[in-house]
């Protein structure tokens, strides 16, 4: 027993596994250096975010989709984040239960993670969990968010292949515009076919994709450190063609169609450089964050409790403008 957590993660070990999530959720000052050991085994998994508006279906459709997934004999992991509540309410309770055909399987690993605070914190949590599982040698890795806000957004973002999941009803509106999250589709799905609307939906969310199909670079990130370009010009690119696909996730149907198109879209991204220029883009914004996050915990810990109440004061008592606040607060603590 004297293997590390880190050569039990390696090895696959469902306990070290989940052992070593709970730490990062809970900031362990060891979970840090133990990601370090296992960061050169990961960059291997295929990860697939699953975003839409509460109650879409999204997690049935994880769950067909692990089912399918593990039919073609690969590895799957599950992230459920859940950024609402701390602690598990109904519907986790409901997916535990739907998941239950999947528990047995040594081949799946299914976890939610939940927000103790910040968006932020839970965003670098579930980029950390994510490394877990890819050093762990799962093969497909799908993250499931509720496209609720921006921040949910970005945690979709740092996936690969992303799904938007929609469905028919609540009025004629598309769910996904509301939340900002149509942009980053690479996928549409549709569920809940069995119900009424559904033509409807698909045909707004075409007519919209054709619109919005302009032949625009895609960002692929705009941070500080450095621009990230797309690997060809824009006319180079062979565009991909977004689909809308049609699923009743309850009884499988149209998983299979969903199977094939998060195929068809890891070997466009191969194919084009678009793979690799992802992953450089979302490592650079990664050191980005980190560095911003370190520091500007290195800078607090040298400040005392009391001075940034009093600059603040000065603020609101128009005695200093906010940009030599800065300058006045670097001289003095960081110069
Ligand atoms: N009619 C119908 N209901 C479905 C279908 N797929 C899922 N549902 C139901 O929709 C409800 C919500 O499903 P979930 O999979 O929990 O949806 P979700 O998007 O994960 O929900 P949140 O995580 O709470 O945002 C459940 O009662 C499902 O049984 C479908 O194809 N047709
Ligand atoms: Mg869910």
């Amino acid at each position: 027993m004297s293997d590390t957590l880190a050569d039990q993660v390696l090895a696959g070990q469902r306990r070290a596994i989940a052992r070593l999530i709970t730490r990062i959720e809970n900031e362990h000052p060891q979970a840090q250096t133990i990601l370090s050991q296992l960061y050169p085994h990961t960059g291997r998994a295929h990860l697939i975010g699953v975003t839409g508006a509460p109650g879409t279906g999204k997690s049935t459709l994880v769950n067909e989709l692990a089912k399918a997934f593990r039919r073609q004999e690969r590895t799957v992991a599950i992230l459920a984040i859940d950024p609402t509540s701390p602690f598990s309410g109904g519907a986790i309770l409901g997916d535990r239960i739907r998941m239950q055909a999947l528990a047995g399987d040594p081949g799946v690993f299914i976890r939610s993670m939940a927000s103790r605070g910040s968006l932020g914190g839970l965003a670098r949590a579930t980029n950390d969990a994510i490394k877990v599982l890819d050093a762990a040698d799962f093969e497909v890795i799908l993250i499931e968010t509720v496209g609720a806000g921006q921040g949910e957004v970005e945690i979709a973002r740092t996936a690969q292949t992303i799904i938007v999941v929609e469905a028919p009803g609540l009025g004629d509106d598309i769910q996904a515009i509301k939340a900002g999250i149509l942009e980053i589709a690479d996928i549409f799905v549709v569920n809940k076919a069995d119900r009424r609307g559904t033509d409807k939906t698909v045909a707004s969310l075409t007519a919209m994709l054709e619109l919005g199909q302009a032949p625009t670079r895609r960002v692929l990130h705009h941070g500080i450190l450095m621009a990230v370009e797309a690997p060809l010009a824009d006319d180079e690119i062979p565009r991909w063609e977004i689909p809308v696909i049609k699923t009743m996730a309850l009884k499988g149907e149209g998983v299979e169609q969903v199977v094939e198109a998060i195929t068809g879209h890891r070997q466009h991204l191969t194919e084009t450089g678009e793979l690799a220029a992802r992953e450089r883009a979302r490592l650079a914004e990664e050191l980005e964050n980190r560095l911003q996050a370190t520091l500007m915990k290195r800078l607090l810990a040298r400040i005392p409790p009391d001075y940034l109440p009093e600059v603040v004061t000065k603020l609101v008592d128009r005695r200093i403008a906010p940009y030599n606040a800065v300058q006045m607060i670097l001289e003095e603590y960081a110069p």
